[in-house]
């Protein structure tokens, strides 16, 4: 079989990550790809849309992480069959993308210009996908997003849960998820410990 190689930034977290644990719990071989961001750099225009994660697959690259969550997601047993699970599935992999979205708007800016943008994507919609994501786990039955037990879109949701709360994103207050959907914490727990993903940030000494 041709080889699979995923490209993304050498960080472990970011719009990447859910499928490197995917691809780890469900022993899919792959060329875990991490780039610096001056590589980055140098292979954007390279790239077909200018953007990373990519992913080559029998000679032909790829594009859209949703898209290979959804695929390696199936090949692992990570994705729901049900149409209708796949699709609360699908809804909350992309409010965690939206979210990710209005951050990247904030990149660049310096002072008080970036406190305040950041205070507003606090208090805004970083608050609104918060909250969302906790209705959408306690109407699904409070433990996983779909199909009641693990699926990409827990894992995807532990990944944004872990970045927010690491305190690393400047003037975003680390314990807002557990202000906004305090019930996103303890599910981000349970994913954590779950043999699979526990087992994958093992490996990386996390
Ligand atoms: N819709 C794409 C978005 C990809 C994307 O925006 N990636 C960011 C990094 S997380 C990027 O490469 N940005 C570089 C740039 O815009 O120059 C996806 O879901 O994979």
């Amino acid at each position: 079989m041709n080889t699979i190689r995923l490209t993304y930034f050498d960080i472990d977290g970011g719009r990447a990550e859910t499928t490197r644990i995917t691809m780890s719990i469900g022993g899919i071989d792959f060329e875990d790809k991490r780039i610096s961001f001056p590589e980055f750099s140098e292979m954007r225009a390279a790239t077909p849309l200018n953007a990373v994660p990519i992913v080559e697959m029998n000679g032909v690259v790829y594009t859209q992480c949703n898209a290979m969550n959804r695929y390696f997601g199936k090949l692992a047993g990570l994705y729901p069959s049900d149409p209708w699970q796949a699709f609360l599935c699908d809804e909350v992999m992309d409010i965690v993308e939206d979210s990710y979205h209005a951050v990247v708007r904030t990149f660049g800016l310096q002072g008080d210009e970036l406190r305040l943008a950041r205070r507003r994507l606090s208090d805004g919609m970083l608050t609104r996908c918060l909250k969302l994501l906790g209705e959408r786990l306690d109407s699904a039955g409070g433990e996983h997003f779909a199909d009641r037990r693990l699926t990409v879109a827990d894992i995807k949701v532990l990944v944004w849960l872990r970045h927010l709360k690491s305190g690393g994103l400047d003037h975003v207050p680390a314990d807002l998820p557990e202000r906004v959907a305090p019930r996103l914490l303890a599910h981000m727990e349970r994913t954590a410990a779950e043999p699979g993903v526990a087992a994958y940030y093992a490996g990386r000494g996390k």
